[in-house]
């Protein structure tokens, strides 16, 4: 009990010590200095998403955040219902990676009457009232899509025949898909000897990613090149190039997004061609974000994740320290 006791008045000491400048007034609803924030997250379908998690849940963690984690499992319905939940139970900030674009308002206005404010992370929303959240912390996908057109560009810069593309797109109507797509189709699309001959999704799986891949071959005996939103499709597709007796890297040439251990792996292995980096460690800086929001300070309205893009040589030398 005494061991309580002091533990609580330390407590209240650091509190004190610590809080917005003395004042008396609380960040958070709770009426403590603690943050209880709702994070619904879009699933586990990617090397990339559980490296996400680990990341918001380490870093609550390490800030002194109470998390209330949702998974999704890829399906909005799922993060609605968290989203009243994380409402109805009156969480201090609601952060949120939305699985698709569109089709948000509703509830995002029913947190702004709430007075819980959101922050969106690794992916966008279309909303067009942009005050039904704070800020936007993730990558820019429409260059990461250019990145992976550039990479296309220099590699085939000698040559006039045609090349063939087969794509794998990600989630329908996700962030991702939507602008890994445009910005690719902005750089390859300004040189008709470009063809995209096949797309389709591999909603973001392994699984799908083969799947899709299989029916490619199938129609498509000329692939030259495959670019897949992320590693694990391709990853994927590069078990239905082998088991069609072609060699991933060589007979057809693989890009991909992401840069998780595996799909590096892949590249250092030289089963891929070339990765656009596209960075899940947003952890530290969603935690910032929430506590400036929750102090009433101002943030910028859209923070851009650093990322880099790697050859096979580059994978090989950085393999080994890699985060994820
Ligand atoms: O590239 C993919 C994941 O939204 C950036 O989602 C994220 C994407 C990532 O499933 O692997």
């Amino acid at each position: 009990m005494l061991k309580r006791i002091s533990a609580l008045v330390l407590a209240a000491v650091l509190t004190a010590s610590c809080g917005s400048g003395g004042g008396a007034t609380s960040a958070t609803s709770s009426g403590d200095d603690t943050i209880t924030m709702g994070f619904s997250q879009v699933g586990a379908e990617s090397g990339w998403r559980t490296a996400n998690t680990k990341s918001v849940q380490d870093s609550a963690k390490n800030a002194g955040v109470t998390l209330k984690f949702s998974d999704a499992q890829q399906k909005q319905e799922n993060q609605i219902k968290a989203l009243r939940s994380f409402i109805q139970q009156k969480v201090d900030i609601i952060a949120f990676s939305p699985v698709v674009e569109s089709g948000w308002d509703t509830v995002l206005q029913e947190a702004k009457r709430a007075n819980i404010p959101v922050i969106l992370t690794d992916r966008a929303v279309d909303s067009k009232d942009t005050t039904l959240y704070k800020t936007f912390l993730g990558s820019d996908f429409v260059e990461e899509g250019k990145k992976a057109g550039q990479w296309l560009v220099e590699e085939y810069k000698s040559s006039t025949d045609p090349v063939n593309i087969v794509e794998l797109q990600g989630t329908t109507g996700s962030a991702p898909a939507n602008d890994r797509k445009a910005g690719f189709l902005e750089v390859v699309g300004a040189d008709p000897k470009f063809k995209i001959i096949a797309t389709q999704t591999g909603d973001f799986t392994r699984a799908k990613g083969k799947e899709v891949m299989e029916a490619f071959l199938k129609s498509n005996p000329d692939i030259d090149v495959l670019y897949a939103h992320n590693d694990d499709m391709g990853l994927g597709a590069i078990e239905a190039i082998e088991g069609a007796g072609k060699v991933p890297g060589k007979d057809i040439k693989i890009i991909t997004v992401d840069a998780v251990k595996d799909g590096m792996q892949a590249l250092a292995d030289g089963k891929i061609n070339f990765i656009v980096e596209c960075s899940p460690l947003l952890g530290p800086q969603l935690m910032d974000l929430a506590k400036k929001v929750l102090k009433g300070e101002q943030v910028p309205p859209r923070v851009v994740t650093e990322e880099t893009t790697f050859t096979q040589e580059q994978a090989k030398e950085v393999l080994s320290t890699r985060q994820y």
